[in-house]
């Protein structure tokens, strides 16, 4: 992509990002959605799958599948953002126990909704997704 092409996107998306709907200016920190790279031909598949029946105070297991076309991906580095206000906020590195396979796990205090982004970086771009589960008693 030209400079020139990359900046008029910049733009646009801080424009998008400062017009843009109230959901997303309060939680999180990941503006560098506007920094997505585009250099690979075929965008990530991404897939997150929910926590089985999450409870406080008990390890939770994060899951997400990486892949492109059917490829898995294995050179990506996945982080876990994962929030259901802001003061409960938590990010962790995964590790990769099989191909393509990242996780990683996290403990919470707190029953309710919670929101997750997988961040996941590799040689050629930084693709996310959002999703999220409700942690029970
Ligand atoms: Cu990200």
């Amino acid at each position: 992509m030209s400079y020139h092409r990359l900046l008029i996107t910049c733009v646009f998306l801080i424009a998008v990002a400062l017009t843009g709907c109230s959901k997303s200016t309060n939680q999180h920190d990941h503006e560098h959605t506007s920094h997505q790279m585009q250099t690979a031909s075929t965008p990530l598949t991404i897939v997150f799958q929910k926590p089985t029946a999450p409870h406080v105070n008990q390890k939770i297991t994060l899951n997400a599948q990486v892949k492109r076309k059917q490829e898995p991906i294995k050179d990506a580095q996945v982080e876990f953002e994962v929030w259901s206000n802001d003061k409960n906020k938590q990010k962790v590195k995964a590790t990769q126990p099989s191909s393509g396979h990242y996780e990683s796990s996290i403990q919470v205090k707190e029953e309710g909704d919670y929101n997750i982004i997988v961040h996941v970086t590799t040689p050629k771009e930084h693709q996310m997704i959002s999703d999220h589960f409700t942690v029970g008693q």
